[in-house]
């Protein structure tokens, strides 16, 4: 593992193992990059990704806590929760022959009472190698019970997103958050040919099968009650100022997240735990 400052005042880790290499920056805890060894990259990062403090990175796995998209009651407050935008404090770093292990924390503060009056630690666990696993633990250090919102927002590449299929979520309902917000039932696999954004009311493992690099990607999730399915296709890809306009084609995002009605209560003292693991 080496710490780069190649940008001033934004750490970034980068993990050379013999099953893979990898890049997370202290800014939102956020693996950005992951490549097994033999494979080309299973993360996509936005080459337009803005690297600066305080702003999210458009790709890799964003930590979007302790909220999802928009605050429930507050539209001012930043999209997908403050996590992802305050840099985290290196724990642990270890490395053996599994591959490289690390955790970060998140402890509440005067900054962060101001956007969510409530005590918390947030702990982020890595394990970079042969697969990816990351996990999320909240844990409520306030005298009142508290409810969060949560993705591990993860950006897949793909080679082509037309020719994608999403398995694992067929007879599941979904909120289509496309246009009007509507329910709706999946039926069979889930492919893509226009813009898709959709929260599956299931937790289970996805596969993403992508024949034009050849290869499946398996998505399994613990302590997660929602699926996340986006693709931002052509007209939403133009408007984000961090994404190329035809970078909608080479990746996807499945996320383990608790979103919708799905959020976690937490019990003062109590603790929760969000899971996700990619593998080939
Ligand atoms: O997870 C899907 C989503 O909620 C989309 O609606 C889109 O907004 C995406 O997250 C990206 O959000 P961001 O705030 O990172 O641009």
């Amino acid at each position: 593992i080496t710490l780069s400052e190649a940008i001033p005042g934004y750490p970034t880790f980068t993990v050379n193992h013999a099953t893979c290499t990898a890049r997370v920056a202290l800014n939102g805890a956020h693996v950005m990059e992951w490549t097994p060894t033999g494979h080309s990259p299973v993360l996509y990062l936005s080459p337009e990704a803005v690297l600066e403090p305080g702003k999210p990175i458009r790709g890799g796995i964003p930590v979007c806590w302790p909220w999802f998209n928009a605050h429930p009651s507050d539209a001012s407050k930043p999209m997908h929760g403050f996590a992802r935008n305050r840099p985290w404090t290196l724990m642990e770093a270890s490395e053996s022959e599994e591959g490289v292990k690390m955790s970060f924390v998140l402890c509440s503060d005067a900054a962060t009472h101001e956007l969510w009056p409530f005590e918390f630690e947030a702990h982020l666990t890595v394990i970079l190698g042969a697969k990816l696993d990351v996990s999320l633990q909240t844990i409520n250090k306030s005298g009142s019970e508290f409810s969060v919102a949560e993705a591990l927002h993860t950006y897949l590449t793909v080679g082509d997103i037309a020719q994608v299929t999403v398995k694992g979520l067929a007879e599941t309902t979904y909120l289509d958050t496309v246009g009007e917000r509507t329910l709706r039932h999946q039926t069979g696999d889930i492919t893509f040919d226009q813009e898709v954004d959709r929260q599956y009311f299931s937790g289970g493992t996805v596969v993403v099968e992508d024949p034009a690099l050849g290869r499946k990607l398996t998505v399994e999730k613990n302590g997660s009650g929602t699926t996340v399915v986006w693709n931002p296709w052509i007209e939403k890809s133009k408007r984000l100022g961090d994404l190329p306009d035809e970078a909608y084609h080479q990746f996807l995002c499945v996320e383990a997240a608790n979103a919708g009605e799905a959020v976690v209560t937490v019990p003062p003292g109590g603790a929760h735990v969000i899971q996700t693991i990619i593998s080939l």
